[in-house]
């Protein structure tokens, strides 16, 4: 029995709001999960998929990039995973007639609900200049009109190329060496808008843009600070982890505006005892920061222990072997601190001295600390700062490069760590475009590319007129979506690879072609036989990953041949490379990385089984820093600043949702069920305002540039730290000004968005 896609949204007076529950997991997100997976595959599909995610010769989750353990039980997925692979392998579909009935000004008053319902697309659609609908068009004809307009263009710096992380390894290398053979940088990525911030600072402080943990150093840690991410609902896997951490012994401190259930209490649906019970408490500390308060935490954790070595130098609290032998601006650092302004940080944080003192308790009691941490950092002003303060943080105790130490950025998307090794970067090393240039016979581009912002205000301002998206969906996830929708709909064409309906193809440039592909769990069958792609996760580990369900179309192409297309039409003469050879063999492509990337030697033997990355400082303390050393750095301690009346807003994910796709319509953890229009704040904030639980708001943001406003939204009085609140994402997005940018890393600052309430409209 299949249940057909939902022919309208629920309305706002179907809405209810209960209670947040203080448990995650556990036998109702296994029956929540397989109700949503059978409702979209059927019974069969869904024991013939689930059965084989993240298994060793199955298709690695489309979910989150928590790796895998390596003694993988047999359900090596969780609920939110089940509902990511059912999302892929529906069996609902969208073909020519849907687009004859909706007309696009049609799908663009829909939901991002609706419109991820209707099912996986089949055939190459185009949108005409001057046309209403989209059309079918013929693949071959959709490939040539892409790449006729890409070469029109005077200048290749005209075309943006956007990629979300979802791209395997081996698309993701083609469609580099496609953008820079065509001649630019422009490659913007759904990392921009995410752990920019942290690949910034770590590369600055450690040498290297990712993590130094690998899952054994979480398994067996005294203290974890997870700060700024929601476990339960984004990486439930890792909830797995923690659990064996704290039978280990560890403790955690879990640093977050909201007491969010998965980081309180666990069930853990893979032991029958998980599955009723209690579960286990995760958290042994809660720190209810203020949003935006973390630097100036990590600043006073920082100044708390440098005082106590001062005090008692007898007591090694601070490694002072590792600072003088791996480390450089120790003493700048400690200098600045001395003068910490504790009054700022309590403005700051929210917390009180006492919370400060035993958290630096559980430090001083802990020899191995390793901190996560995930979007609440990453996505502020001050977030690069932040995450140097959190290197600084684990350098005191030396805890970077040893067993059950250190830095630990949890990675959204399941490859986006591995589309940034395969070059997906507008700024790209010197290094890495030698080696590409070498490889192919070429002289790529040197000039910086746009990353997402960038590419935002180029195509608003005219100077991008073609935009090519690799998966994702720009439009919805990008900040300020009005901006972006105007900059769209300037382009002279957009065109989307897209398994599904979204947003972005909602607002068309000129011409505008959506071409459909392959997803992870469908057999990928090429002319030399069946192919397997391969993803990095979180950790860098590297392992293959390959479909087996039958493509929702016959002739749907993946995304390697999509490239592949294009460039035998717009570079064939531009490189060596034989594009027709690493379509039909995508071994063909891993040889070509294996001399490429360092790191990948004899990539396509050793995928087969998997291999971790190298990685310097957690191999080897050693640290490829402009000094050569690991480096203490000097923040200044700043917050963002919240006029009287107004709060601060941070936007969020749900538990149905995946990024800009929407499971479902209930937040089942937070008390939120048929409805996303909700608005999270305190209750004595509320009454402070003039409001209470239940009103509908207009939601309006303050930026320098003016305001902009999301209307009604329904007020939710909940446990988030005084003076902030939170909404969810993309809905509230049209909030976020495209200008309010992370230093350095020029990420949009979701998560610290200055607003203020006024009565909605009857
Ligand atoms: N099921 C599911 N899984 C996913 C995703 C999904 O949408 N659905 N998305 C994937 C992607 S791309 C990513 S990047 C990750 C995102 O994973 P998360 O980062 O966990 O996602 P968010 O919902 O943005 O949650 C941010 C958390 O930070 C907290 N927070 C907000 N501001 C602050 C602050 O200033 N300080 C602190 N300490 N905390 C703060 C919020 O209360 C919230 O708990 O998940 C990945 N996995
Ligand atoms: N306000 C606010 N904005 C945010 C965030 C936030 O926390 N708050 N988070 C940011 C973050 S962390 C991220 S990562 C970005 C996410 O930005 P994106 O990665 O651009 O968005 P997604 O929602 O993950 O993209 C979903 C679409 O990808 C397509 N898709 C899915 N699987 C495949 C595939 O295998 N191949 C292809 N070709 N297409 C596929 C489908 O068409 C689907 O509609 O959003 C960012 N935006
Ligand atoms: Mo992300």
């Amino acid at each position: 029995m299949h249940k057909a896609a939902p022919a309208h949204d629920p309305g706002d007076d179907e809405l209810e709001v209960r209670p947040p529950q203080t448990v995650a997991a556990g036998a109702a997100a296994v029956g929540h999960a397989l109700e949503i997976a059978v409702e979209q595959m059927g019974v069969r599909r869904t024991l013939g998929t689930l059965l084989r995610v993240n298994q060793v010769d199955g298709f690695d989750c489309p979910g989150c990039a928590w790796p895998e353990s390596t003694d993988r039980s047999h359900a090596e997925f969780c609920e939110n995973g089940a509902k990511a692979v059912a999302e892929e392998a529906t069996r609902r579909r969208v073909g020519a007639d849907f687009f004859a009935r909706h007309p696009i000004a049609d799908l663009a008053g829909r939901s991002d609900y609706w419109l991820g319902q209707q099912g996986r697309l089949t055939q190459p659609v185009v949108r005409r200049p001057g046309g209403t609908h989209y059309e079918p068009i013929g693949w071959a004809e959709a490939y040539d009109l892409i790449a006729a307009e890409l070469a029109a263009l005077d200048d290749p710096d005209g075309a943006v190329f956007y990629t979300s992380g979802r791209t395997s390894n081996e698309a993701a290398f083609a469609y580099q060496l496609l953008v820079r053979a065509f001649g630019t940088n422009n490659l913007p990525d759904c990392s921009n808008m995410c752990h920019e911030s942290s690949g910034s600072a770590l590369t600055e402080t450690l040498g290297v843009g990712k993590g130094t943990v690998l899952l054994d150093d979480i398994h067996d840690t005294d203290l974890i600070l997870i700060c700024g991410q929601n476990p339960g609902t984004n990486h439930p896997r890792m909830l797995t982890a923690l659990e064996v951490a704290k039978g280990n012994g560890a403790r955690i401190v879990a640093v977050n505006p909201l007491p969010e259930a998965g980081l309180m209490r666990f069930r853990n649906p893979q032991h029958v005892g998980g599955v009723v019970g209690r579960g286990m408490a995760l958290a042994d500390r809660f720190l209810q920061i203020r949003v935006n308060g973390d630097l100036a935490l990590f600043q006073a954790l920082g100044a708390r222990l440098l005082e106590e070595d001062r005090r008692d130098p007898a007591r090694s609290v601070l490694d002072h072997g590792f600072i003088a032998e791996h480390t450089d601006g120790f003493d700048a650092y400690a200098a600045h601190l001395a003068d910490l302004d504790w009054d700022e940080v309590e403005a700051a944080t929210g917390l009180t001295r006492a919370e400060i003192d035993e958290t630096v308790a559980d430090v001083l009691a802990a020899d191995r600390i390793i901190v996560c941490w995930a979007m609440g950092l990453t996505q502020h002003r001050n977030s690069v700062p932040t995450i140097r303060e959190v290197v600084n943080f684990l350098l005191l105790r030396g805890n970077v490069g040893r067993p059950g130490a250190g830095a630990c950025p949890v990675r959204g998307h399941s490859n986006v760590q591995g589309d940034r090794t395969m070059g997906i970067h507008e700024r790209p090393s010197g290094a890495f475009l030698d080696a590409l240039g070498a490889e192919f016979g070429f002289d790529p581009p040197r000039r910086p590319g746009h990353d997402t912002v960038d590419s935002i205000r180029a195509m608003r301002s005219g100077s991008a007129r073609t935009f090519l998206a690799m998966g994702g969906n720009f439009l919805a996830a990008a900040p300020d979506t009005d901006a972006t929708a105007a900059a769209l709909a300037r382009c002279r064409l957009t065109a989307s690879v897209s398994t599904k309906l979204n947003r972005t193809h909602t607002v068309p440039g000129e011409v505008a072609v959506i071409l459909p592909c392959l997803g992870r769990t469908d057999r990928d069958e090429q002319s030399d036989g069946p192919q397997h792609v391969s993803v990095e996760d979180s950790m860098g580990m590297v392992h293959a990953s390959r479909g087996r369900l039958a493509p929702p179309a016959p002739d749907l192409p993946s995304e390697v041949e999509v490239v592949a297309e294009l460039a035998r039409r717009l570079v064939a003469d531009r490189t060596t490379a034989d594009w027709t050879a690493m379509q039909a063999d995508y071994g063909t492509i891993r040889d070509h990385i294996s001399r490429v990337v360092p790191g990948f030697e004899d990539y396509d033997r050793r995928v087969v089984d998997g291999f971790t990355l190298p990685n310097a400082p957690r191999d080897h303390r050693r640290f490829p820093t402009a000094t050569g050393k690991a480096r203490f750095t000097v923040n200044p301690l700043t917050r963002v600043d919240v006029p009287e009346g107004r709060l601060l807003l941070q936007t969020l994910r749900s538990h149905d949702q995946y990024n800009t796709t929407i499971y479902g319509l209930d937040d089942r953890y937070r008390g939120i069920r048929r409805g996303r229009r909700v608005l999270f704040a305190h209750a004595d904030d509320l009454a402070a305002l003039g409001f209470a639980d239940g009103d509908r708001v207009d939601v309006v943001s303050e930026w320098d540039d003016g305001e902009r406003r999301a209307p009604s939204f329904r007020l939710v009085a909940y446990p988030v730290a005084r003076g902030t609140c939170a909404a969810y994402f993309p809905e509230a997005n049209v909030l976020v000004p495209l200008d309010s940018t992370a230093e350095v890393s020029n990420t949009p600052t979701s998560k610290s968005v200055v607003v203020r309430f006024e009565p909605a409209a009857p």
